[in-house]
């Protein structure tokens, strides 16, 4: 068996963290004069806040100042850090430990891909930062999946070649990242929206320890 390693999405793999996103986003927009939908909210995943921005305002038809801009950005992340802050373990989506658990007692690496850059305190607060012997997160990468940049990194920083790191993905862009980086890429949610992964599951409560153990045995 060749060394493998894997390397987790946050937000819709590991929390929720869309429906605190969604409530930000959706304050600011009501606040510029808009609404913004749950379903608007569904292209804000995996999406960095900029460009999160850039598309809020285009649906409201808002055109920002530079300082309008930067100054609405830190408000929706104070709002949204505000969710953060309650945030405890009871967030974890189910049997996500059940996994981290198997590749910790197998001694397999484990890294964190995320656009994400308030990953670190969010796996702080649900007590699952120790779990993670790598975070590569909206801090560290200059272009935004689909560029596998942000999986490149995990895999350099596991010292594994691509083709022997696994991910696992909510977003159609994080999906096509993995591809784009030549990984096994294991989609977490709709299946019609993730036809393109390697694997699908609803959620980690479908994946059981035999098709972990011949992802391991086949890397
Ligand atoms: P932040 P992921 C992504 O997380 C979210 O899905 C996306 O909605 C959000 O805009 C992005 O993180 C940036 O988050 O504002 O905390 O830097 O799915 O890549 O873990
Ligand atoms: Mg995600």
């Amino acid at each position: 068996m060749q060394k493998v390693g894997f390397i987790f999405d946050l937000d819709g793999v590991i929390v929720d963290t869309a429906k605190y996103h969604y409530l930000a986003w959706k304050k600011l927009a009501n606040e510029l004069g808009f609404d913004f939908t749950d379903s608007q909210n569904e292209l804000f995943k995996g999406v960095s806040r900029k460009r999160c921005l850039e598309i809020l305002l285009d649906i409201g038809g808002v055109n920002a100042t530079q300082e309008q801009f930067d100054r609405w950005m830190v408000e929706k992340n104070e709002d949204y850090l505000a969710y953060i802050d309650k945030m405890d373990d009871s967030e974890i989506l189910p049997d996500v430990v059940k996994i981290l658990n198997f590749l910790k007692g197998n001694s397999i690496p484990i890294a964190l891909g995320s656009a994400s850059k308030n990953a670190r305190p969010i796996l702080e607060k649900v007590g699952l930062l120790d779990y993670f012997d790598y975070i590569v997160d909206g801090n560290s990468v200059t272009k935004a999946k689909p560029d596998p940049e942000v999986f490149l990194i995990a895999a350099e920083n596991m010292g594994l070649e691509p083709e022997n790191c696994v991910v696992f993905e909510d977003a159609l862009a994080g999906i096509e990242a993995a591809n784009l980086a030549g990984m096994t890429s294991i989609g977490i949610g709709e299946t019609d929206v993730l036809s393109e992964a390697d694997y699908n599951f609803n959620d980690f409560t479908e994946i059981d320890l035999n098709f972990m153990n011949n992802l391991l045995n086949s890397n």
